[in-house]
């Protein structure tokens, strides 16, 4: 499918993966699902290339799933004619002569900003609200993701819950995803986590009480800084991925930092998840396995609102026991603090917390995804 819309994203890389690992979806989700001609322009190649292995970090120009990735060097050409519709995303500074140039466009671009995501009440009303150009006659969008019908929505590919299913519903699908990260697959009778997060006092306190538990724990620890810290915790100073350290009923793995659409895998091959900042937090939900948000930090503490916005409205229709339980294991992990009591409340919850994931994750599904939403939002305005 291939329509004449022309579609340039604009990514910063401010740090972490979330930015293009974002951009990224969806610029693969506009070009193979709305058949959008897209140019992503990345100013970071290097942490591009974990996410995907097939981009090359040294490539000022490459095509890769169907999307023209361009290096987005700071002498940016002047001669770039802009697409029809532009996304900048997370409020990255466009090239001054690029803007000048879609104000000097006959048709004036769709020009959308697209911002970070947050469950706070307030996005609904701010979602599309238009911003004029000071000076030039150009008209910028604020395009907000979020959880409810009046809001930009998620990214979510069209075929992703049907793989999902498929994976699940095949033992023999997740035995090659577990040997291919250097492992046997987990034994049947344990708890399987998958822990992402930024750096934790905490996580010393999560192993113990994992390691403490009745239940045998197998929890696959994504390379990062976290994991370098996990080595501490068992006098192993920097586990390197593939390896595999025991104590008492925990099993950690040492996962190695896999491309996205394997990131997925892992969400689906495990009972619980650890997630964080937007991207992995949002494939978390569509896994429909319970998890735990350890939410990006903000100076003076701003995340702690968007934090508790989203638990009000995850833990809503949650048995009262279970929503505590959670909440408490959720505070205690973003603070750094208080999860060695925690996590032992929250394990009698675990099989009202899984049947509640499934239920968000239904309740979510029925909505339209964001790339649909963002296509007809364009669709309505192009002229
Ligand atoms: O990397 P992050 O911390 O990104 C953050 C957030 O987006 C935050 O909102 C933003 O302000 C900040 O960056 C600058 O977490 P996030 O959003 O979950 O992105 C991680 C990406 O990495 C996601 O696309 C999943 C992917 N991933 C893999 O592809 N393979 C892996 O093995 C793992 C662990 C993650």
């Amino acid at each position: 499918m291939r329509c004449d819309i022309r579609c340039d994203i604009f990514c910063a890389v401010v740090d972490n993966f979330g930015d293009i690992g974002v951009c990224w979806r969806l610029a693969r989700q506009l070009a193979a699902e709305h058949g959008y001609a897209v140019r992503l322009w990345v100013d970071e190649l290097a942490s591009f290339a974990r996410l995907c292995p097939q981009i090359d970090p040294a490539a000022p120009l490459q095509n890769v799933a169907g999307v023209d990735v361009r290096r987005w060097d700071r002498a940016f050409a002047a001669g770039v004619t802009p697409a029809d519709v532009v996304v900048e995303a997370f409020a990255c500074e466009l090239p001054e002569c690029y803007v000048a140039a879609m104000a000097a466009r006959p048709s004036r671009p769709v020009w959308v900003n697209l911002e970070y995501l947050s469950a706070e009440a307030w996005v609904d009303g701010c979602h599309a609200m238009a911003s004029p150009h000071p000076r030039l006659p150009l008209v910028k969008h604020f395009f907000f993701p979020g959880f409810g019908p009046d809001s930009g929505g998620l990214l979510r590919e069209r075929n992703l819950l049907a793989r999902r299913d498929a994976f699940i519903a095949d033992a023999h699908a997740r035995e090659p995803f577990w040997r291919r990260a250097g492992f046997e697959p987990p034994p049947a009778d344990a708890l399987v986590v998958s822990l992402f997060g930024y750096r934790n006092p905490a996580l010393g306190e999560l192993l113990r009480a994992f390691a403490d538990g009745d239940r045998p724990i197998v929890c696959a620890l994504s390379d990062g800084p976290l994991l370098r810290a996990a080595g501490a915790s068992f006098d192993h100073p920097d586990p390197r991925p593939g390896e595999q350290l025991t104590r008492g009923s925990l099993q950690l793995r040492a996962m190695p930092f896999v491309a996205q659409d394997r990131y997925d895998e892992l969400l689906w091959a495990s009972d619980l998840n650890f997630v964080r900042g937007e991207d992995s937090f949002v494939r978390a939900q569509w896994a429909a396995r319970p998890l735990v948000w350890q939410i990006y930090p903000q100076a003076g503490d701003a995340h702690w609102a968007k934090l508790e916005a989203f638990r009000a409205r995850y833990c809503e229709g949650l048995a009262p026991a279970a929503a505590q339980a959670l909440s408490g294991l959720w505070r205690a992990w973003n603070r750094g603090d208080g999860v060695g009591s925690a996590w032992p409340a929250v394990v009698p919850s675990l099989p009202v917390l899984a049947a509640h994931a499934e239920a968000w994750c239904a309740v979510l599904a029925a909505q339209a995804d964001l790339a649909s939403r963002l296509a007809e939002f364009c669709a309505n305005r192009l002229q």
